[in-house]
């Protein structure tokens, strides 16, 4: 049992080390920030912090088909293991746009 304590610990200290979450605010219909700059690891949260209004993250580039909306109270999170810029849009809002980069570390 010891052992398994001082294991998860050890991931825990390893994992927040080397692997970020970013956190983006949906809210007045605007990714907030919409420009983030994130290392190769890292996981991008988007919640939705609108009091009624839904949206999605399309990264047309991954996903053919439009993902599922994610309503106030919930979020959307997506990993990037690859460097590179990534566009993304809200599939029922176009103007809704906001770019992910990401780099080496
Ligand atoms: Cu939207």
């Amino acid at each position: 049992m010891r052992a398994f304590i001082f294991l998860y610990l050890v991931f825990g200290i390893f994992s927040s080390a080397y692997a970020k979450d970013i956190i983006v605010e949906v809210y007045k219909k605007k990714f907030r920030p919409a420009e983030i700059t994130i290392e190769k690891g890292d996981t991008v949260i988007w919640k939705n912090i609108e009091k009624r209004q839904y949206h999605n993250v399309w990264f047309k580039q991954f996903d053919k088909e439009e993902p599922d909306y994610f309503f106030p109270g919930e979020s959307y999170q997506r990993t990037f293991n690859d460097a590179g810029n990534f566009p993304y849009e809200c599939g029922p809002h176009p103007k809704m746009t906001g770019i992910v980069t990401v780099t080496e570390k």
